[in-house]
């Protein structure tokens, strides 16, 4: 059972898991990482912005080739988005290294650090500060649901936050990066299949990821009390929410882009009180960016609130030449899926770092929740692949 050794961390009574960054369950996962890393032989170090890295052959000439994903999942999600390819990366290594291999040439396994933003709100902080697409100072002053920033907690972890910024050189030592992933939903494949499971198929390779946004609209109103203020007289924020919300699913179904509202906040959230202020998060992604951002216009313009943009990122584009190096190394017919989930590859691709992602088969699609699932015999099988593919890449 690849993730049998992580099952117990950040459970919830739901059965999904809650594992943030730099929470008691991180410093748990980030040792039961090390010391899986290093029984394997790898050396491992953790940069300035909190990823480890465990390496072979770390000293050798030339570029590495770095496989790896997170350990980090959202609220109550699913164990395999992420682990997955960490321990799944993992495994290759101790079955290579059974095999006696030796590489000739530098290898890394990454973990990167906070990919989901379940605590701060923004995705892949980890890899965002190693290429600079975050600033030290934006994401240190990032606040969780108590209000302590993201430098009181890497602190409170035994990590310096001024240590956090873009690390050109570790990044222009990366020759290649390859992410091994649970697939996330059933998307419509060519031949009109969806997602793996339709195509009967328990390995698949990445094409793209879309575009994908997080905003967050504040809407103000005013306080009073709830028995005693006229309907005619009231100024109530969670009527406007409401009707945020409603616009934002029926402006994704005329522009055709897929965009939620998951998290909302209510203030002071009192029942017997007319709330004085409520804010609504707006994850919004879809093929085309014009569609995205058209969509939170219309939003704007619906609710008379400025959207607060948290994070954006282009459409990223996969290495053609290394995702034909992953496919190459899975048997049979590998269908090439879009992806509508982020993932620290589109950030080094985004950097410029050639990379591919290879995911392995959910059978349900479902992904984020309790729910989500791979079966043991295709983990094994991207294991298998992905020690093929770190065993070609190192020789
Ligand atoms: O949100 C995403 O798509 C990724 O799982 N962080
Ligand atoms: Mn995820
Ligand atoms: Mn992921």
């Amino acid at each position: 059972m690849l993730l049998h050794e992580l099952a117990g961390i950040g459970r919830d009574p739901d059965g999904g898991v809650t594992r943030f960054a730099w929470t008691r369950d991180d410093a748990e996962l980030r040792e039961w990482f090390s010391a899986r890393a290093r029984a394997a032989g790898l050396d491992v170090e953790v940069d300035g912005n909190g990823n480890l890295w465990a390496w072979a052959g770390g000293d050798l000439p030339g570029r590495a080739f770095v496989v790896g994903s997170h350990l980090d999942s959202v609220a109550s999600g699913g164990e395999w988005d992420g682990p997955l390819g960490v321990a799944g990366a993992l495994a290759a290594v101790e079955q290579l290294r059974a095999s006696g291999w030796q590489p000739q040439q530098p290898f890394a396994l990454a973990v990167f650090a906070d990919e989901e933003g379940g605590r701060f709100g923004v995705a892949c902080l980890g890899s965002r500060l190693l290429t600079g697409a975050m600033t030290p100072d934006r994401a240190l002053s990032l606040r969780d649901d108590d209000g302590t920033t993201l430098a009181e907690a890497m602190t409170s972890a035994g990590f310096d936050p001024a240590r956090v910024g873009a690390d050109p050189r570790r990044l222009a030592g990366i020759r290649a990066f390859v992410e091994l992933h649970v697939e996330q939903g059933r998307m419509l494949l060519p031949g009109g299949a969806r997602g793996l499971a339709g195509a009967g198929a328990p390995l698949g390779v990445a094409s793209e990821i879309w575009p994908h946004g997080r905003w967050r609209l504040d809407l103000t109103g005013r306080a009073d009390h709830a028995g005693t203020t006229a309907l005619a007289d009231r100024d109530d924020p969670v009527l406007s929410l409401a009707r945020a919300i409603v616009a934002v699913r029926e402006t994704a179904e005329e522009l055709d882009v897929l965009a939620t509202v998951g998290r909302v906040r209510v203030h002071p959230g009192a029942v017997n009180a007319i709330a004085s202020r409520a804010s609504l998060w707006i994850d919004a992604r879809g093929a085309e960016p014009e569609r995205v951002r058209a969509l939170v216009a219309r939003i704007e313009e619906r609710s008379a609130a400025a959207a607060v943009e948290e994070s954006w990122t282009a459409v990223t584009r996969f290495d053609r030449a290394l995702t034909a190096d992953v496919s190459a190394v899975i048997d049979g017919d590998v269908p090439v899926l879009p992806s509508g989930a982020g993932h620290d590859a589109g950030v080094l691709a985004l950097a410029g770092v050639p990379t591919a992602m290879m995911f392995v088969r959910n059978p349900t699609g479902v992904s984020h929740a309790p729910d989500e699932r791979a079966e043991e015999s295709d983990a094994a099988a991207g294991v298998r692949a992905l020690a093929e593919l770190i065993r070609r890449q190192t020789a």
